[in-house]
């Protein structure tokens, strides 16, 4: 099963859209397996956006990346890497489709609401840029028909 990496930006906090984004993944029916608020450094930011080190706004995004807390995530599923992809849009919000995260909340490139890992490599490198072994969990989800009729009968 894939597991891919979310970054709920500085501008989700700001803007009070944590809960409703988290609610698209689980109604989807994608797995939370991972789930942390973070600040992130500066060289925690350079080393995740190194791609783009020799862009005009790398130094923009940065402050912005750094502004505020982040919310990360690891969701799993089947082909999760790029089903959140669709979820969320293009990088610019004015491109984005209307019913995608991006394309619902966002009217810029840069704040953007959301970062989502771009394939399995970068996925595989993100989750370890973000989380350790132990923050990422294995669990069940319950069948809680069954739990439920268990109350029925007792
Ligand atoms: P994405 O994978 O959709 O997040 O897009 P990119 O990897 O191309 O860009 C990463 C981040 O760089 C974007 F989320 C926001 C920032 N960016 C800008 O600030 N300005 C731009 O013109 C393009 C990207």
């Amino acid at each position: 099963m894939e597991k891919t990496l979310i970054l709920l930006k500085p501008d989700s906090l700001q803007r009070n859209l944590l809960g409703q984004i988290m609610s698209r993944f689980e109604n989807k029916g994608l797995k939370i397996v991972g789930l942390k608020m973070m600040k992130l450094s500066d060289s925690l930011l350079s080393e995740h956006y190194a791609h783009h080190q020799d862009k005009p706004f790398f130094k923009d995004l940065v402050n912005f990346m750094g502004s505020a807390p982040v919310i990360a995530m690891v969701l799993e599923g089947v082909e999760a890497i790029s089903t959140v992809r669709i979820l969320c849009g293009p990088t610019s919000g004015r491109k984005a489709d209307v019913g995608s995260i991006r394309g619902d909340f966002s009217m810029s490139g840069q704040h953007n609401i959301i970062h989502a890992s771009d394939s399995l490599e970068a996925a595989q490198q993100e989750i370890k840029r973000f989380f350790q072994d132990d923050e990422i969990f294995n669990y069940q989800k319950l069948d809680l028909s069954a739990i439920y009729a268990q109350e029925e009968l007792s």
